[in-house]
């Protein structure tokens, strides 16, 4: 590497190398330069937010240098490399991750106590970077920090919004959403403002003969620009440091367009400087929902092309061939939000490049691999035909020649189907006309792949189906969802995580989460099992204070926490959570003051945010607070039923939650939960799962055994009848779920108009997600963890299971795969300095 530096300056460079503090003396030092020189403050005016920002100014420094070495090998060594591409990484906090992945949060501790602060407290100053909405965007996190604990060459590319997932707060029970502005100080990020890529909207398409040859070109007629910004990923226990590489838009040619600002037109430059920066100002705060809206649109092609400019400008440094690229680069497309790159690609191989179509196509669809999270069919990508001629009007015409080659081929090796042409075009033929973005991914990638085998197993035989015959089973595989042991354990449940590590011969267990099977051994261990039931208990007390804190209902710690927590939508079902806690309420209203003391004390926890467009969503939000507010004052109950939501679930939220949880809901309709990530969240920190058979609740199931989980509900092969039966046959109401209704039809939550279209959603509009239909199981395996509840012993005794067997949940074993059997990559280890 150091052979690049001219030999008359290599000594002076190589003399005065950076060495990074590895003790808590070198810490301190950094520390106090921080505080003194980067922040411009002294010593008698160090409060916790500077003694934040200089800590992770000083694990920055530390960081980065290890990020230059790693970029420096991997550009030396010229290897293939991986890139990500996700409009969200939802990364949490980043301090409390660096110092445990870089493995000195103990020298960090002790340097900080000795200047005054408890590391606790300092590690709560950060702002969590909300940049994705719930599952989608955190798996792209947990898969950074495996490919730089895997020592995999790989970037993640996004947006760097301005805004991520909205704040929420709970005002008379209902959601207000307040605007999230976190880059107020970001230690964690490093402008390159020599790193701009200008970006084209709109304009024309004219054809140009060039040597004989025509070829297109796109006038533009806006132009925005994209300015880096790196995020350093630092990989747990390696110097491996990759990059995170989010682009932020503003309006090109400098601050404004200096002919109109000199002719007078003040105004309407600083307005062009506006709209270029609106591009990247607010992250779309859905979740499984497309709502097609121009300035999405604009979202995706301003990154994707950003990005794609980039990964191009670094394969030509090694001047390569063109066949060469996908020997040299592989593309993920995380969902459908990125499919414009294999149109971008295909143009700047041709338009740019002069390589002939088939050529360039075949160096397409061997670099992408396309992910599919869901099959919901409101949360499909499609976009008007219209509104892509508008904006990218050379892309809608390679889309529709993408489209033409594909149909001839189908027409071709199905000549008898006419029906097949109509229902694989890449554009629906509706009115107005669409293209169908999941459709164009799969015909511009070489692999498609689902997140849990029963998702994977879905999409096969439904809205992909055509295309398994076509392609053959082959280009679709499976690859389950896993999370990393890192955040998820060590730094969420550090205790647990010791204890662990106590029995697993040290902290390897989190390079390789298999070894937790050598808990197994220890099942039996009554001391084990004490310290394990210790831990939890103290995990329900931070909990519960946090509750008091931010709620002011005080719970007992000792009841059994039962959670939900995830985003608010009708198909994950918390309608059914809080239909069945009413359920409980009624219960326990109808004993007499014998029989409740015989009951087993409960606080059910919701969290999570409703799409602020979501109207029933907010509905469910607010029943879920109206019972709370009714439940938690009455005196009968006490503390055999709390009801508590909380308030702004978010990464850091879910950290403390998920070690104190005694059971987590994972109740989504059959078939309609691609995978779930926060189920293995849960059980890898030792709680139980009431759960469908969905997603990844399957495996899950598998692997930790049937004895160790509470399944219920109908199966997803049943689910189409049984809509069906709604709709034309006669439709029935459970009848404990017809008494919750009457319930709250007799205003004992509240003016029950406000709740009328939730009952309605079951009682008269076909109960879509089969609420009614699993009422009744539901109610009853809530009896089941009740009952398992009370032998406490035997209670640890699963956890315990369910813990030694969750080796596989890892999102490492993920990211092997991925290398393995779609990107053809290997890692690429840097020496430890
Ligand atoms: C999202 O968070 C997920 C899927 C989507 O299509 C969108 Cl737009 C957002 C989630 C799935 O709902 C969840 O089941 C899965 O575990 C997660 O993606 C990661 O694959």
């Amino acid at each position: 590497v150091e052979a690049s530096i001219p030999e008359p300056q290599r000594e002076a460079w190589k003399r005065n190398q950076i060495t990074s503090f590895t003790d808590k003396d070198g810490f301190e030092k950094e520390v106090v330069r921080h505080v003194e020189t980067t922040l411009a403050r002294s010593m008698f005016n160090c409060d916790e937010i500077a003694a934040y920002s200089a800590t992770s100014l000083a694990f920055r420094d530390r960081l980065i240098t290890h990020w230059n070495r790693t970029q420096q090998r991997q550009t030396y060594r010229d290897t293939k490399r991986v890139y990500y591409l996700s409009l969200e990484f939802l990364m949490g906090r980043a301090l409390d991750n660096a110092m445990l992945n870089v493995g000195l949060k103990n020298v960090a501790q002790d340097g900080l106590a000795e200047l005054g602060f408890r590391i606790e407290d300092v590690v709560k100053q950060e702002h969590d970077a909300a940049l994705g909405n719930g599952g989608l965007g955190r798996l792209a996190a947990c898969f950074l920090d495996s490919l730089a604990t895997l020592n995999f060459p790989a970037w993640g590319y996004g947006l760097r919004y301005r805004y991520g997932i909205f704040k929420q707060e709970i005002i008379d029970g209902y959601q207000v959403e307040v605007p999230d502005y976190w880059l107020d100080f970001n230690p964690w990020e490093f402008p390159r403002h020599d790193v701009t890529v200008d970006i084209q909207f709109f304009g024309q398409v004219n054809k140009k003969t060039v040597g004989g040859k025509t070829i297109s070109v796109w006038e533009a007629g806006e132009i925005v620009q994209a300015v880096a910004y790196d995020v350093p990923i630092p990989g747990y226990d390696t110097p491996t440091t990759n990059n995170l590489r989010l682009w932020s838009s503003k309006a090109s040619g400098g601050e404004f367009d200096f002919q109109k600002f000199n002719s007078g037109d003040y105004e309407s430059s600083v307005a062009d400087q506006q709209r270029a920066e609106t591009i990247s100002a607010v992250l779309y705060p859905n979740d499984n929902l497309e709502r097609g809206k121009e300035l999405r649109l604009k979202q995706q092609y301003f990154w994707v092309a950003a990005s794609l400019y980039d990964i191009v400008r670094r394969f030509k440094k090694s001047r390569r061939s063109w066949n060469e690229f996908p020997d040299q680069v592989a593309i993920q497309l995380n969902d459908t939000h990125p499919t414009l790159a294999i149109v971008e690609l295909q143009r700047i191989l041709v338009d740019v490049e002069g390589l002939e179509w088939d050529n360039a196509w075949e160096i397409v669809t061997s670099t992408f691999g396309y992910t599919n999270h869901t099959v919901l069919p409101e949360a499909l990508e499609k976009w008007p035909v219209g509104l892509v001629q508008h904006l990218l009007p050379r892309h809608l015409q390679i889309i529709y020649d993408i489209n033409l080659f594909f149909l001839q081929s189908v027409e071709k090796a199905f000549p008898d189907d006419r029906d097949m042409l109509r229902r694989v075009s890449i554009i629906e033929e509706s009115q107005p006309k669409m293209v169908r973005m999941a459709f164009l991914a799969i015909v511009g990638s070489h692999k498609v792949n689902g997140v849990a085998e029963l998702h994977s197993d879905l999409i096969k035989t439904t809205i992909f189906k055509d295309f398994v015959e076509i392609y053959g089973p082959d280009k679709f595989t499976n690859v389950t969802n896993g999370i990393t042991p890192r955040r998820w354990l060590h730094q969420a449940n550090p205790r647990l995580s010791e204890l662990i590590a106590s029995k697993c011969g040290g902290n390897d267990f989190l390079k390789d989460l298999t070894i937790l099977n050598q808990l197994e051994k220890h099942v039996e261990d009554k001391q084990f099992r004490k310290e394990w039931a210790e831990i939890k208990y103290a995990n329900k007390v931070r909990l519960a204070k946090h509750i008091k804190d931010t709620t002011g209902v005080v719970v007992n710690p000792a009841s059994l926490f039962d959670v939900q927590v995830k985003r608010i939508h009708e198909y994950k079902r918390q309608q059914l959570n809080i239909f069945g806690v009413i359920h409980r309420y009624l219960s326990l209203k109808a004993m007499t003051p014998d029989q409740r003391k015989k009951q087993l004390p409960r606080v059910s926890i919701f969290g999570g945010k409703a799409a602020p467009g979501y109207w029933m969503a907010k509905q469910i939000i607010h029943l879920i607070n109206s019972v709370g507010a009714v439940v938690n004052k009455d005196e009968d109950i006490g503390d055999l039923l709390k009801v508590i939501f909380l308030e702004d679930y978010n990464v850091s939220k879910a950290e403390m939650i998920c070690p104190a949880s005694d059971i987590s809901e994972h109740i989504s309709t059959a078939g309609t939960e691609a995978s779930g990530t926060s189920n293995m969240k849960f059980v890898l920190n030792g709680g139980l799962i009431i759960g469908t058979c969905d997603g990844a609740n399957i495996e899950i199931t598998r692997e930790i055994g049937e004895s160790n989980i509470f399944l219920f509900g109908n199966l997803s092969e049943d689910v189409e009848d049984l809509r069906h039966a709604h709709t034309y046959g006669s439709h029935t109401i459970d009848s404990d779920l017809d008494k919750v209704f009457n319930e709250i039809e007799k205003g004992t939550f509240g003016t029950p108009h406000d709740f009328s279209a939730m009952i309605a959603a079951v009682r008269q509009h076909g109960d879509y997600y089969l609420v009614s239909d699993d009422f009744h199981s539901y109610i009853e395996t809530h009896q089941l963890v009740d009952e398992a509840y009370r032998n406490q012993d035997e209670w640890i005794a699963k956890c315990i299971t369910s813990v030694s067997r969750m080796g596989f949940f890892t999102s490492d074993r993920c990211i092997n795969e991925y290398a393995e059997e779609i990107w053809n990559v290997e890692p690429l280890v840097v020496d430890r300095h």
